[in-house]
């Protein structure tokens, strides 16, 4: 809806005494391209053209941003005009020189508006970038044609395909903006450029007339080499060629039959499921940062981090503290331990060193910051501290009651458990309220995700600390409830399962791995299982052996690997051969024999299976796990089940995540899946309440999101 008046407030323009008409866009958060924004934007360059004592214009932005871009919750919508590329043009064809003076953000639609600017300057701090292929599309307002007018094929290619964001200078470097304000005042420093421009009577420059593509053999051949490479790295996704596309109309084609090209295919990508994936992620990556306790707490102080145990998990946590410029004690049980705590993380910086990511400086820097004690009085004065130790309930409590008579009041006190009940180590202290869970992921330095496990008793403040931690981590943060597995593992535990029935009922495990990457995994369970290492699934397969429905089938496939020794890449075997510490597996006859035994054993005449019938149990087997995981409160919306297997477990981003996916194919689908499934085993395929309600009323989960 548009409201005339708050479009007034929206865009502003101020005509001053020395002829500069100065629009300032005020839409906050991010300034973005709203339809209110588009008219108010029109009118102002109508007004410019109209008034005789406009000599010029400058375009500023409100706020810590020049513009975010197109407003993105408008896509998928119906389109309101102004079109944004019927905005560019305008300020394109203005008749008074059109200054666009940056700071902050200037991405997508926002950097559009500047390029159809006839001059341009940025300050320091500026974010320059074309990002929409993050979000399967295409820049859609000119950004195709003026881009490489502007700065050539190769350099325009690399902006739209990477979606990379460049600073103030390299901006300059590039020709994106013809220099950078001297005072770092986008406003001062604009006016400034614009009483130049006025006193040298500078003519009008209009970026569709610039020459950038002028030299056309090179500029061919950027084309070729980009579809060459895009063809290869970007098989799965639907923008990147477009952008090839797009360019290579922007050379041979006048200008305006490009932008109508371009517009073609903007719409195209606007219509791909792809676009509705990667805008859900977008979305739900910032939403699950708003948990409850967030709002209603405020976070503890964190400038210290304890971190008990130097195996792969705690010197991953300790890397990523470290990174994150807080100082970090680690605790472990002897002096070798120690030492070997040391040595992981040294190890984790050596690479960087070597790969040129990290200069020996910085290396000594962080590892400055380090300290390491076999004592758990070390911890005494520390606000966090992660407990990163063998996954066994008694030896953690047993390090949780070292904390508990260690630790000033106040401090953190958090576990890194993967399954275990979180409820029962916080009530073996004496401060429950300071117990929470940080599930970190291997490697805990590299992956984005971080369960924050709330268990009942916990404040929330402990909970809101744990956020803002995620946001120093630079990691994701998902609120998960306690249950075996949290959000992740639980559900993971359900899809692999029905990846264990499907192989034992015919389908061979590098077929399904197959089947799976080609969905838009980078591996499949499969191999998941060999990198993770097959001790750790089978120590959790015996722990819950007692629990176990009798009743419920059991595939004995990965335990008769293990009896074996293979475990994975790490003992070169498991269910792929890894010779020679190869990191990616190669088919085992002898795993298929073992196969074929088992499924003699258990009486199965195996069938064929098609890829699509595999992707179809896989998907099923996890979406009515992860409703369950909504329904029982554990996951607080469909969305936190999303960014969880988006950022924890590779699930394809274009495809938004398992719940998105859900409801991309109809979920009345995946129900009339999950039944027809368990035609054949009930127990396993049993219909998750939640799917059968949203089913019933016609609803889908995104109506759960509550999206703001
Ligand atoms: C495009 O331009 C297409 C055109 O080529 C063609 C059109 C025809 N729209 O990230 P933050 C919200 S496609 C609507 O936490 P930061 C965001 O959801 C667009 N909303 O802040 C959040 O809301 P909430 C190309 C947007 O300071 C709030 O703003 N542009 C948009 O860390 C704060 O966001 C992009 O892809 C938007 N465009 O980072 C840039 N952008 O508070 C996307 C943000 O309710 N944006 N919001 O959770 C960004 O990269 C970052 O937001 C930015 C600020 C760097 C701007």
């Amino acid at each position: 809806m548009t409201n005339p008046e708050l479009a007034d407030d929206i865009v502003r323009s101020e005509l001053r005494d020395d002829g500069i008409l100065v629009v300032t866009l005020d839409n906050p958060p991010v300034n973005a391209l709203g339809v209110d924004v588009r008219r108010g934007l029109l009118a102002a360059i109508e007004k410019a053209d109209a008034e005789r004592a406009v000599t010029a214009v400058l375009i500023v932005g409100a706020g810590r941003n020049f513009i975010g871009g197109a407003d993105i919750r408008e896509f998928g919508k119906l389109p309101q005009p102004p079109s944004l590329p019927e905005v560019c043009n305008r300020i394109e064809a203005c008749t008074k020189p059109v200054v666009a003076a940056i700071h902050g953000a200037a991405l997508g639609g926002g950097l559009e508006v500047a390029l159809a600017a006839h001059y341009r300057l940025a300050v320091e701090g500026s974010k320059l970038g074309l990002p929409e292929v993050t979000l399967g599309l295409l820049p859609g307002a000119g950004g195709t044609q003026r881009t490489p007018r502007l700065i050539g094929a190769q350099a325009a290619l690399d902006l739209m395909l990477s979606g990379r964001h460049v600073g103030a200078k390299e901006a300059r470097t590039l020709g994106l903006v013809d220099r950078i304000g001297p005072t770092g005042d986008a406003l001062a420093d604009g006016l400034a450029y614009a009483q130049e421009l006025i006193a040298a009577r500078a003519p009008v420059r209009r970026t569709r007339d610039a020459a950038g593509l002028a030299e056309r053999k090179s500029s061919r051949a950027a084309i070729e080499a980009a579809r060459t490479e895009t063809s290869r790295k970007s098989r799965d996704l639907f923008s990147p060629l477009k952008i090839v596309d797009a360019v290579q109309a922007a050379l041979e084609q006048p200008f305006d039959d490009g932008l109508r090209h371009e517009r073609q295919l903007f719409l195209q990508c606007i219509d791909s499921p792809q676009r509705a994936g990667l805008i859900h992620a977008f979305f739900a990556e910032r939403e699950v940062q708003k948990a409850p306790e967030t709002r209603a707490a405020k976070p503890r102080p964190i400038a210290s981090v304890g971190v008990i145990g130097g195996g792969t998990m705690g010197a991953g946590i300790a890397v990523a503290a470290l990174d994150a410029g807080l100082p970090v004690t680690m605790v472990e049980r002897d002096e070798a331990s120690l030492a070997r705590g040391r040595a992981h993380i040294e190890k984790v910086y050596d690479g960087l060193v070597a790969k040129g990511r990290m200069s020996e400086p910085a290396k000594a820097a962080a590892m400055s910051r380090w300290t390491g004690s076999t004592s758990y009085d070390a911890l005494a004065s520390i606000d966090l501290v992660i407990e990163a130790v063998f996954e066994d309930l008694d030896v953690k409590k047993a390090v949780f009651a070292e904390l508990d008579r260690v630790c000033k009041p106040g401090a953190i006190l958090a576990t890194n458990t993967s399954y275990l009940d979180i409820d029962a180590i916080a009530a073996s202290v004496s401060r429950p309220a300071d117990v929470i869970g940080l599930h970190f992921f291997s490697p805990a330095n590299i992956m984005k995700l971080l369960e924050v496990v709330v268990p009942a008793q916990v404040g929330a403040d402990v909970v809101a600390s744990a956020f803002e931690l995620a946001k120093k981590l630079r990691k994701v943060p998902v609120r998960a409830g306690v249950c075996d597995g949290f959000i992740g593992n639980r559900v993971l535990a359900v899809y692999r399962a029905a990846a264990d029935h499907m192989m034992e009922d015919g389908a061979s495990p590098y077929q399904i791995d197959r089947a799976v990457r080609e969905f838009g995994f980078p591996m499949g369970p499969f191999q998941v299982a060999d990198l993770a290492g097959g001790d750790i699934g089978w120590a959790a397969r015996k722990r819950r052996a007692a629990a176990r429905d009798p009743e419920a089938r059991y595939v004995q496939i990965a335990d008769r690997l293990c009896e074996r020794g293979w475990f994975g890449q790490k003992t070169g075997r498991g269910f792929y051969l890894y010779p020679e510490g190869a990191r990616t597996g190669t088919p085992d006859p002898e795993v298929e024999a073992i196969v074929d035994a088992e499924r003699a054993r258990a009486g199965i005449t195996p069938r064929a299976f098609t890829d699509d019938e595999i992707i179809r149990r896989y998907m099923a087997a996890m979406i009515n796990e992860g409703a369950n995981v909504v329904h029982e409160g554990i996951a607080l919306r469909p969305l936190d089940v999303d960014v969880t297997f988006l950022y924890g477990y590779g699930f394809p981003r274009h495809r938004g995540g398992p719940m998105k996916y859900a409801d991309t194919v109809g979920l009345a689908n995946v129900l009339a899946d999950i039944r027809a499934f368990a035609k054949e085993d009930p127990r396993f395929w049993r219909p998750s309440p939640l799917i059968v309600e949203l089913v019933e009323r016609g609803a889908d989960f995104a109506s759960l999101n509550h999206t703001s």
